[in-house]
């Protein structure tokens, strides 16, 4: 396989401005973006990437997920593409770049190959993945899981939001439904470039991130039921309390997750109070936990301790408690022969680099399981995603792109 130059690299300021430009649709309240999936925001985003992508000599595929994929020819037709993907969506409070930074710097490299005449035996495809976050309709990574076999398009379709807004019906509404069959499309490789979403390239000062691994994780929805009563005239020893239920719970959550550092994360991240009214004692509450790790072992300890501790919790409190998962991935293990080409790459371009675990979920997490797959990641200030503060720098930006602009075109193959 033969390595570009060193001298080629991609257009920082175009990566940057085309950035800029769709984070104009779904702006957020606070500079960053709420661009959830299958809104009518998501659909404007699909538009202007489309348009992008067809005037970058792209053709444009969609599947019976709304997975969007954007074809480059390579010179032979039967050679299976090198996938580029990442998502489009946003958590409600997100930033500009979770996400939108892989697949516009997808675009990019495709850009960048056409500015330079490079031609590659496999095709190149640059790829959103509908419904990366899970964060309106879970799990996390849902049209990716299906693709990847993990989860059917029966049950992806009927996952429900809060307002009991349906999956498929939001994706027909939105005209995202496509005709491709989903997961038909057979990859040679597919790369992922996201922002690291943690603080460790930024406090080791390193430009480039190699993921050789992503921690595993379960969503766990708790329901927790007492009775609704009066928070005035109600007894103390009369109540029956979900909310304190839930209260107890997350604290448990945050003390198990403690009691296996380091390389263990627990949390409470989505509540809904029923019935959410300032003088009555809840009667009923859903909760999601979430927790990681990358060690299988202590992944599914966690799961056992945090089970054991919710049914103690409700037995305590006389709620009723049910747990259902709504998400899990065990910890993956990324494609080792692209690692070390996108290592190469790094080093080929003289930036500074480390090896690291993806401590977020990410698309690439499902693809592992089809297609030999590697990410490839940037810091960002703080550490700080899922927030609309989110930042990096437009160097940051660029130079991850450039490793991912290398790490293609050397796995496509340069014809001529
Ligand atoms: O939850 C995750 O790790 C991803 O950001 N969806
Ligand atoms: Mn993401
Ligand atoms: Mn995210």
């Amino acid at each position: 396989m033969t390595a570009l130059g060193a001298n080629a690299r991609i257009d920082s300021a175009r990566l940057w401005d085309s950035l800029m430009e769709m984070a104009k649709i779904g702006p957020g309240v606070a500079g960053g973006n709420n661009r959830q999936t299958l809104t009518d925001a998501d659909s404007e985003g699909r538009h202007l990437f489309q348009r992008w992508c067809e005037a970058a000599g792209c053709s444009m595929g969609v599947d019976s997920m709304g997975n969007m994929f954007a074809t480059r020819p390579g010179t032979d037709p039967d050679a299976l593409p090198v996938y580029i993907g990442s998502h489009l969506d946003t958590q409600p409070t997100g930033g500009k770049f979770d996400g939108v930074l892989g697949v516009l710097a997808g675009l990019e490299v495709v850009r960048t190959m056409n500015d330079l005449g490079i031609k590659t035996k496999h095709p190149v495809v640059v790829t959103n993945w509908t419904n990366e976050e899970g964060a309106r309709f879970a799990p996390a990574m849902l049209a990716s899981g299906v693709f990847a076999g993990v989860h059917t398009e029966e049950y992806a379709k009927g996952r429900t939001d809060l307002e009991g807004k349906v999956f498929g019906e939001e994706l027909k509404r939105i005209g995202w439904v496509g005709d491709e069959k989903v997961g038909a499309r057979k990859m040679h490789a597919m790369f992922e470039y996201h922002i690291e979403q943690g603080p460790i390239l930024e406090a080791e000062g390193k430009e480039i991130g190699v993921v050789t691994h992503g921690q595993g994780l379960w969503w766990l929805e708790i329901t927790l039921t007492g009775k609704d009563a009066h928070t005035g005239s109600t007894p103390m020893n009369m109540r029956v309390n979900a909310g304190l239920g839930m209260a107890r719970i997350t604290e448990r959550v945050h003390q198990i997750a403690m009691a296996h550092q380091p390389n263990a994360v627990g949390a409470v991240g989505q509540v809904t109070v029923f019935p959410n009214s300032r003088n009555v004692i809840p009667g009923k509450v859903v909760f999601t936990v979430d927790i990681r790790s990358p060690e299988q072992a202590k992944l599914d300890a966690m799961r056992g301790e945090v089970e054991r501790a919710a049914h103690a919790v409700a037995k305590e409190l006389g709620l009723g408690c049910s747990i259902e998962p709504v998400g899990h991935f065990d910890p993956v293990t990324f494609d080792p022969t692209l690692v070390k080409r996108v290592r190469a790459a790094a080093e080929r371009l003289g930036l500074s680099h480390m090896d690291i675990v993806s401590g977020a979920g990410h698309d690439a997490c499902w693809i592992n399981r089809v297609a030999p797959t590697v990410m490839i990641m940037c810091p960002c200030v703080d550490g700080l995603s899922h927030n609309e503060a989110e930042e990096i720098s437009q160097d940051w930006a660029a130079r991850g792109a450039d490793v991912l602009f290398h790490a293609v075109v050397e796995t496509a193959g340069v014809v001529g």
